[in-house]
């Protein structure tokens, strides 16, 4: 197995990539469900913890690390996908609502470190960083 973190050992066995070891977390501790029962609901919690993953971090952090006209093209293509996200969440509290789920885990990055980042870089029209 690739030598990747984070890592999750129950049992004495690892499990691999953050979006597999939350729903294997999900599925084992029954109580505070982290996907919702729906499909449909469920499918679409999947898609923005994805759509953070896949669109949205990979501009931002090449809006901190590279430099000229290619910081530009990610700060540029970061402030797009943050505004879909801004138009998603409106002014829900969470992805799915009222309660926090996969889609909220995948952007507390977002949501904690970038708002500095957010203020400094001025990537999203209209928005302060404060959300
Ligand atoms: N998609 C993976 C990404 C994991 C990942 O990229 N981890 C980095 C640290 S943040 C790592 O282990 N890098 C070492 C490597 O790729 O060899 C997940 O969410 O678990």
């Amino acid at each position: 197995m690739a030598q990747k973190v984070p890592v999750f050992l129950h049992n004495d066995k690892p499990i691999v990539e953050s979006f597999v070891i939350i729903e294997y977390i999900d599925e084992i501790w029954k109580g505070n469900p982290i996907l919702p029962e729906h499909p449909y609901e469920k499918a679409m919690a999947r898609f923005w913890a994805r759509f953070i993953d896949d669109k949205c971090l990979p501009p931002m952090w090449n809006s901190i690390w590279l430099k000229g006209e290619e910081q530009e093209k990610a700060m540029k293509e970061a402030g797009e996908v943050l505004t879909i996200l801004d138009n998603e969440l409106k002014d829900k509290k969470f992805f799915g609502g009222d309660k926090i789920g996969l889609a909220d885990i995948a952007g507390n990055f977002i949501a904690f470190w970038s708002g500095g980042q957010i203020r400094l870089a001025g990537l999203m029209n209209g928005c302060n960083g404060d959300r």
